[in-house]
C-alpha cells in the first residue's frame, strides 16, 4: 500500500457455518492501523481505510485456528511512503 491512499479491501470466507473454528467467520485486523472487518460464512465484508505512516505491519485472523497465535493466521502488510 501507499501511505495516505485509501483503500477498500474485501474479505471473503469461503467457509461455512459448519466450519468447526471459528463457525465459518474469517478476520482481516491490523491494531496499529485499528483496521477489522469480519466476513459472515460464504460470504464477504469491506472496510476502508487508510494508512498514514509508512511501515511493517502484522495483519491476522482471532477467530479461528487458534487465533493470532497461529502463524497461518498471520501476514505482512507493507506501507510504503
Ligand atoms: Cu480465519
Amino acid at each position: 500500500m501507499k501511505a495516505g491512499v485509501p483503500i477498500t479491501l474485501r474479505l471473503t470466507s469461503v467457509d461455512n457455518r459448519y466450519h468447526t473454528d471459528g463457525g465459518g467467520q474469517h478476520q482481516w485486523a491490523v491494531d496499529e492501523l485499528d483496521v477489522s472487518v469480519v466476513a459472515p460464512p460464504l460470504g464477504n465484508n469491506s472496510v476502508t481505510f487508510t494508512p498514514d505512516t509508512p511501515g511493517t505491519y502484522t495483519f491476522y485472523c482471532d477467530i479461528c485456528c487458534g487465533g493470532r497465535a497461529n502463524p497461518s493466521m498471520q501476514g505482512t502488510l507493507v506501507v510504503e511512503a
